[in-house]
């Protein structure tokens, strides 16, 4: 039978680490993906394409089967819900926290707080397990900005050094989970194209403990 796989890639930051590692595991795009306007593209290995679209989008290919497996930060996943998926894989890139935080030095004293995210449902789902009071707003960027301007008295967003924070008078406060890239599959391709997905998990995660052992190794 003349199956094919398609792995959908997050755009963007996790792009430019999911190549080379995708690298490492013996897995090329045929052409340059930065060169052309395309979004499918062939790889080296017979039968496997690639897909470059938004990270919020990979979910979505995956659990309706468009992709039959994607690479999507657990962020997005959580954010997502990613019911129907498999998630076989910690790709341990682009790693990151997903946090609460708020103004310097203020407490956050309404009753009801406002929270501005573009995570919404983690959000809802986070502050609704702490028992608190949270009217969430969304936003598609810039969370930082919503404190200062009193559009929010806390933030949930993505921390990394925390220099973002800082650099407009804002400290985390909660860590809500911490975050890495994730390799998802569809339950349906799991089975159906078990015999072509195996050897390709396989593969990143040999490329993923390889190096996790270079980074263990004593200096
Ligand atoms: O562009 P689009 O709206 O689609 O999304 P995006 O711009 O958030 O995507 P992109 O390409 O930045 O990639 C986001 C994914 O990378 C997230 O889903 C995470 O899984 C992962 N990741 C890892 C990060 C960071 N680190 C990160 N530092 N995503 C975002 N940031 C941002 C954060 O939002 C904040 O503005 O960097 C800033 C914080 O960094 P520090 O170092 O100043 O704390
Ligand atoms: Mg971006």
């Amino acid at each position: 039978m003349n199956k094919q796989l398609i792995l959908a890639l997050s755009k963007g930051r996790i792009l430019e680490e999911t190549l080379p590692l995708l690298a490492d595991a013996g897995i090329v795009p045929a052409e340059d993906l930065g060169a052309s306007r395309k979004l499918l593209f062939d790889t080296n290995l017979p039968g496997v394409k690639l897909v470059v679209i938004r990270a919020t989008d990979v979910p979505t290919y995956v659990q309706l089967g468009a992709a039959d497996l994607g690479i999507a930060g657990k962020d997005v996943l959580l954010e997502h819900g990613a019911d129907g998926l498999y998630e076989p894989l910690d790709l341990e890139i682009a790693k990151c926290r997903l946090m609460t935080a708020g103004v310097k030095g203020c407490e956050p004293a309404r009753a009801r707080r406002r929270v501005a995210t573009k995570f919404v449902n983690v959000a809802r789902r986070y502050y609704a397990e702490q028992g608190t009071q949270a009217e969430v707003i969304k936003l598609y960027g810039a969370m930082e900005l919503a404190p200062l301007m009193n559009l929010a008295d806390e933030i949930v967003d993505i921390v990394d050094t925390g220099n973002t924070l800082k650099a407009n008078g804002m400290e985390p406060r909660e860590l809500i989970a911490s975050i890495s890239t994730r390799l998802v599959v569809n339950k349906a391709s799991m089975t159906m194209k078990h015999d072509m997905l195996k050897p390709l998990i396989e593969r990143l995660r040999l490329a993923v403990a390889a190096r996790r052992k270079t980074s263990d190794a004593p200096a």
